[in-house]
């Protein structure tokens, strides 16, 4: 229906990331139409008969009416045809948003001051962030650890309280891959607008792809997680980690703590800051010997916990 489109363009509404939303939508728009179209007739007709009807004489005499029994069965009955058929086209929406689905995959959200933290059930944790396969009717599972938070997916159109000491569900089925916000909508705190998050809807292989990239840095101890990474990001085809063998670049065999000569003369103590540094930027120390631009840099790549797991593994490294 044309009408329908027009009063949804984007500019208006949030985006449309499953059918739920796209139904709540439908519902929205007829009453915000129906609305409009109600005022009109009930204004225009106040000021049409206030016009008609006005004094047009000094002695306009005001005629003697009782009622008319056909125009109010039918302003009764009409609107009340449309209020039940709005409560059942409410209803039915509704219905469909409690309903849980058999069989959905279901991941765990833990809301607290402020952050939303997902866990799965392989065990990969994700803070502020749920990854969910696209056509797939996902459960969500929540609880709070402090306070009431409320989560709240404006696109999908679907939100829930969460609740410190029970658990409440909430599902979806996106049909649109993309980045959708995330907010907590129950006042919770000094930080409350802070906690946001994003849900990014991928496709199954993606999101096999990416549970599998978790799982294997996402349970270890940092210093273990940093291992897999240096093998990972292929750190290791240019460093020696087992003894001093100089390969591609300078071994990091008992390198943490040493003082280090660049090639510019400058010495430095190799500490947490210089690693992040030899990481994120490699050409900003050069260490003496070694060619400039070898290494690439990771600056982007990898994430701050990615990062830590890096550091924690040099440092071991003794
Ligand atoms: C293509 C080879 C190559 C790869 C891959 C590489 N590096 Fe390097 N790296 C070098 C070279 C060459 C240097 C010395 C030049 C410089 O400082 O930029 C270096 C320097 C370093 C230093 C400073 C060492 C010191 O003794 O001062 C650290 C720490 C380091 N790399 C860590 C890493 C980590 C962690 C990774 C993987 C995420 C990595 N490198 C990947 C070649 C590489
Ligand atoms: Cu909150």
């Amino acid at each position: 229906m044309m009408w329908m489109n027009l009063a949804r363009a984007q500019s208006l509404m949030p985006a449309e990331g499953t059918q739920i939303a796209t139904q709540v939508n439908n519902l929205y728009v007829f009453l915000l139409v129906a609305s409009l179209i109600a005022s009109a007739i009930i204004i225009g007709g106040m000021i049409f008969f206030v016009w008609k009807y006005r004094r047009k004489t000094a002695n306009d005499k005001t005629p003697y009416m009782s009622h008319n029994t056909t125009l109010e069965f039918l302003w009764s009955f009409i609107p009340l045809v449309i209020f039940l058929g709005v409560f059942a086209w409410g209803w039915y929406i509704y219905h469909n948003m409690r309903a849980m689905p058999k069989d959905a995959l279901e991941i765990h959200i833990v809301g607290k001051q402020w952050a939303w933290e997902t866990q799965y059930k392989s065990g990969v944790k994700a803070s502020n962030l749920i990854v969910a396969p696209i056509n797939t009717d996902v459960k969500l599972i929540m609880t709070s650890t402090d306070v009431i938070h409320s989560f709240f997916v404006p696109s999908f159109r679907i939100k829930q309280d969460v609740v410190p000491g029970r658990y409440t569900a909430l599902w979806f089925r996106a049909n649109k891959l993309g980045e959708y916000h995330i907010f907590c909508t129950e006042f919770c705190g000094t930080q409350h607008s802070g906690m946001i998050g994003t849900l990014r809807v991928v496709s199954q292989q993606e999101y096999e792809a990416w549970l599998e990239e978790e799982s294997k840095v996402g349970l270890l101890p940092l210093a273990q997680r940093g291992e897999k990474i240096f093998q990972v990001k292929a750190c290791a085809s240019c460093h020696s980690t087992a003894d001093a063998a100089v390969k591609v670049g300078p071994p990091l065999f008992k390198a943490f703590g040493k003082t280090h000569e660049m090639a510019n003369g400058e010495k430095v103590a190799m500490d947490e800051n210089y690693i992040r540094e030899s990481i994120m930027s490699p050409n900003a120390k050069v260490v003496k010997g070694f060619p400039q631009n070898v290494m690439p840099a990771f600056q982007g790549q990898l994430s701050e916990t990615e990062l830590s797991a890096l550091v924690e593994y040099i440092k071991g490294l003794q």
